[in-house]
């Protein structure tokens, strides 16, 4: 206190007691202790001092440990001017390179829909263009030997901004430009976003649908912590994952909803960006607060280190000369909403509105012109500040960074879209609008052209391309850059496999068949170090626990505390090399992962095997974008749905009885959805995609469904691999002789009903099913469709005959399919089957009771089966009515029992 104050302990005795009173006693006191300290210091220090003194404990107090919550800071930069490093770059190059990549990414964007209505965005990019700048010449890095190069997920409104930097660094040409968002144009353009299936040499993260980047940024560095942890990877130095977000896009619950683990897991290799231009679609994000401070306080409470970069080096001096304390005030006195119209009005409007409320304030802008005001910059637009930023984000150890750079969005575009509503949606510009761009950033580009809003690039030996290019060559190599080192696996083939192909008399479900063959995988010699077994808290219903003990849970602490299960067996074990991932309950979280590993092949040339295993009905339905998206981003791997089934699941009811991820997965263009009923076709299937995905290099992924109901598991029958692999086999004839004949596809495990309806209808009605097993009604018709546009399209030529023709062609009698999925998923392939397909399955919620009596209900079970076949039997006159009409009586079935679907 002394060292401080220069005055006695009587002096400051005093003070507080003063305050005390204002304070009252009790909790108040420390107040009034706080307030005395402050009073004291600004007496004998002086403003500045004390500010100085305050902003270090400020400092203090964002890394002390504090519980849960929001706690925020002024409205002020983070990092102090006199902590601010040097610039090391050349800064009137980089605002010449800056300036030009601003007119290309516009002019693209303008030209392409001067012509045609295919949309674009000018406004993103336009507000982020120093946050990418700064990061492209002073911190991304490439790839080099033994180094995978830093990860950046670009916010994908802001992907012409990428392409103008690649058109500068001679990537693209400028046919790619012009034909941006015309991928089917003059031999293909630019994709409209960052999509690697579109465009694989380029871009690694797809990330345009809101929050998907963010979090899938969070667990790919996390992912590669778990690949160090494991010795997987032995890089010089590590990555960092860079994700850019809009202030918008935090609203995703995905964007927020696991920033926790990051801090956790202290993972300092991960530092976001948000741009924090106050506006999304339709119109400000916060209008009435700030969501500056709204974010600080989420990441603070969070655990992240928070770098705010608010105010450009302009408002440095104005902050300086502020000895009331009153800019501050007004800083934080304005809401969002406001900074907006500061951006839309004149320097006129601000002088008045901003600095006008407080005369001190107006006396400290009196040299300033109304022009300089409306010009003093926002620190995401300042390249100290952001190089600033970065520096600490860089260095910070033991937390992740979030930056929030307050920026405009349409930045440079004036009239034509600088902080105004519209701006997100702004594509087109007039003449007038052109020539205000074109003279605000210097582009060399003449009166008689601006129309046709030219692409503009510096000669390979100008200035800018030189330094551009020494930039990124110093750093590594170009970002972003998708480049795929050919690796395969030594994988196991079907024989590895070989006790599923014997069947077994005991009862398995082909959930436990799933578990047993990933422990096999597992214990592979050859790839069981790279299997990544993914479970968001459901290990135990899957009866997958077993694996804890195994093979550990990692968890990069280790496991501090003594399990309450330790003197058991198979205890829940945690270590820093554990090698399965327990997402807890976060399937958006879980498939991050899945993701992270799924693509491992190519972000770290290190190709591992996921197998992502969660409760079906949390799954496609409620992460589907990041089931598409791992089609884009070119995943490899397997996921499960286990407890699958709208009648095989029983007891949970509406919400848990899946019976619609079948179809959903078979919208997804590269995922191969199969529903196996025993463990043979699962080890074959799993056997194939090992091959395809790991050896062949498909850009493919598995979607397979698994169900908990017990029943023997059957031998494999001879030469059915090709088949169940294709999607449909006959799984055991009917018997021989008969006069009618019938075949039943079943699949999964109400091939149980199928089976069961064969012996019924041999017994009582005198008819011979076959019955087929249909692994996936997707590859079957996907081969159909392409077959028939094929035939389409060639109409002399000899037509080309589907494998379901091929199959189906020849066999007599009617065709049903019974499944414990929606009807929708066997109708796929009605078209192609000889004389049509008559299906039964469950469409409709859920119900909670037993197997038995839900199968009854949805009329999936075995004497609905038998039913339906007659009926199919019937109506192709086969049989007469009346058989079916005495079956129904026979089978006691209830014809008017409700039916399911409702509307
Ligand atoms: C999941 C999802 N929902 C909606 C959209 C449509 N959309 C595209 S950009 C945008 C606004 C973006 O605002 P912000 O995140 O603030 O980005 P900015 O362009 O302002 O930098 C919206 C709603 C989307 N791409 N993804
Ligand atoms: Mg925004």
């Amino acid at each position: 206190m002394r060292a401080l104050f220069p005055c006695s302990r009587n002096e400051f005795n005093q003070v507080k007691a003063s305050n005390k009173e204002i304070y009252g006693s009790g909790g108040d006191q420390v107040s009034a202790t706080l307030k005395s300290v402050f009073e004291l210091a600004l007496a004998s220090q002086g403003t500045e001092r004390t500010a100085q003194m305050l902003e270090k404990l400020a400092q203090e107090l964002r890394s002390a440990p504090r519980p849960a919550g929001g706690i925020t800071t002024p409205y002020a930069n983070t990092i102090p001017v006199e902590e601010q490093p040097e610039y090391p770059g050349d800064r009137v190059i980089e605002r010449r390179i800056k300036s030009i990549m601003r007119w290309n990414a516009m002019a693209m964007v303008v030209k392409a829909n001067s012509t045609t209505n295919v949309g674009g965005h000018i406004a993103s990019f336009a507000s982020s263009a120093t946050l990418y700048e700064v990061a492209q010449n002073h911190f991304f890095r490439g790839a080099s030997e033994n180094f995978p190069g830093d990860q950046v997920y670009f916010q994908g409104h802001a992907a012409p901004g990428m392409y103008a930097r690649a058109y500068m660094e001679g990537r693209l040409d400028e046919k790619d430009l012009k034909n941006f968002r015309q991928e089917l144009t003059d031999g293909g353009g630019l994709s409209s976003y960052p999509h690697p299936y579109l465009m694989p040499k380029f871009w690694q993260f797809p990330t345009v649908s809101m929050g998907l980047g963010p979090i899938m940024s969070l667990y790919q560095a996390r992912f590669n912590r778990y690949l160090q942890a494991r010795g997987l990877v032995n890089w010089k130095s590590e990555p960092k994952v860079w994700s850019f977000l809009g202030d918008g896009e935090s609203d995703e619950p995905e964007s927020l909803g696991a920033i926790t683990l990051a801090a956790r897991e202290n993972l300092d290799n991960l530092i976001w960006v948000v741009n924090c231009n106050l506006q999304r679609l339709d119109g400000p994000v916060r209008g009435n607060g700030k969501i500056i401070q709204e974010l600080e306080g989420l990441f603070t409470g969070a655990g992240w280190n928070v770098i705010k970069v608010i105010w450009g080096g302009d408002w440095d001096d104005l902050i300086k000369r502020d000895k009331t304390g009153l800019l501050l005030k007004r800083m934080e006195e304005c809401v969002d909403g406001d900074y907006q119209k500061y951006v839309v009005e004149p320097g006129s409007y601000t002088r008045k509105h901003f600095f006008g409320k407080y005369p001190e304030l107006l006396e400290l802008v009196t040299h300033l012109s109304d022009e300089q005001i409306s010009k003093l910059l926002r620190g995401g637009h300042d390249v100290r500040k952001m190089y600033a930023a970065y520096q600490a984000a860089s260095e910070h150890q033991g937390q992740p960074t979030v930056i929030l750079a307050k920026t405009v969005k349409g930045y440079g575009l004036g009239e034509a879209g600088e902080g105004k509503n519209i701006s997100h949606q702004q594509k087109k510009m007039n003449e007038k609008e052109l020539r205000e761009f074109r003279g605000r950033f210097n582009i060399p580009v003449s009166d008689d052209v601006i129309a046709e809003t030219p692409f503009f690039r510096p000669a390979p030996d100008s200035e800018e391309t030189k330094y551009l290019l020494a930039r990124r060559q110093k750093l590594g190599g170009f970002i972003p850059a998708r480049i795929v080192k050919p690796a395969t696996l030594d994988v196991p083939k079907a024989d590895y496999f070989a006790e599923f192909f014997k069947g077994s008399t005991a009862e398995a479900s082909t959930t436990m068949a799933f578990v047993r063959l990933l422990t096999l995988m597992l214990r592979h010699k050859g790839v069981g170090k790279n299997v990544v077994p993914i479970i968001p808290d459901e290990a135990r219903t899957f009866g997958m626990d077993a694996l804890f003990k195994d093979v550990g849970i990692y968890s990069p602490k280790g496991q501090l505390y003594e399990p309450v299960d330790k003197k058991s067996l198979l205890y829940y074990l945690e270590k820093k090399d554990g090698q399965i991932l327990e997402e807890g309950i976060s399937e958006a979280g879980a498939m991050s992962s899945f993701v992270a590993a799924a693509t491992s092949y190519a972000s770290h040339g290190v190709p591992m095997i996921p197998f992502y295993t969660y409760y079906s009905m949390f799954g496609l339905q409620r992460v589907g974008d990041l089931f598409w998206l791992a089609g884009d981003i070119r995943a490899r791997g397997f996921v499960l749905g286990a407890t699958a089934g709208r009648t095989t699941l029983n007891g949970e009811g509406l919400q848990h009885q899946d019976g619609h991820s079948l179809l959903h997965a078979s919208t997804i263009p590269t995922c191969l959805p199969y529903d196996p009923a025993f463990g043979f076709e699962l080890a074959v299937i799993i056997a194939d995609g090992l091959r395809r995905m790991f050896v062949e290099n498909e850009d493919i992924y598995y979607y397979l469904s698994l169900y908990n109901e017990n029943y023997p598991m059957p031998p494999m029958p001879a030469g059915v691999e090709d088949g169940i692999v294709k999607g449909l086999y006959r799984f055991k004839r009917g018997y021989e002789g008969a006069k009618v004949k019938a075949h039943i596809f079943g699949s999964g495990s109400i091939m149980q009903s199928a089976l069961k309806a064969q012996a019924i209808l041999a017994e009582k009605y005198g008819v011979s099913a076959d019955v087929w097993s249909a692994t996936s009604y997707k590859l079957l018709r996907t081969d159909a469709i392409r077959c028939q546009r094929w035939n389409m399209l060639h109409p002399t030529q000899p037509a080309k005959i589907n494998y379901l023709e091929s199959l189906l062609a020849k066999e007599p009698g009617a065709f049903v399919a019974v499944s414990d999925n929606i009807r929708t998923v066997p109708d796929q392939i009605a078209p192609w089957v000889p004389g049509g397909l008559f299906t039964l399955g469950t469409d409709g919620f859920g119900r909670s009771d037993t197997r038995g009596r839900l199968r009854r209900f949805f009329g999936v079970d075995a004497e609905s089966t038998v039913i339906g076949t007659l009926y199919a039997l019937a109506e192709k006159k086969l049989i007469e009515r009346k058989v079916v009409a005495q079956a129904i009586k026979d089978l006691g079935v209830n014809p008017e029992l409700a039916q399911p679907q409702i509307v």
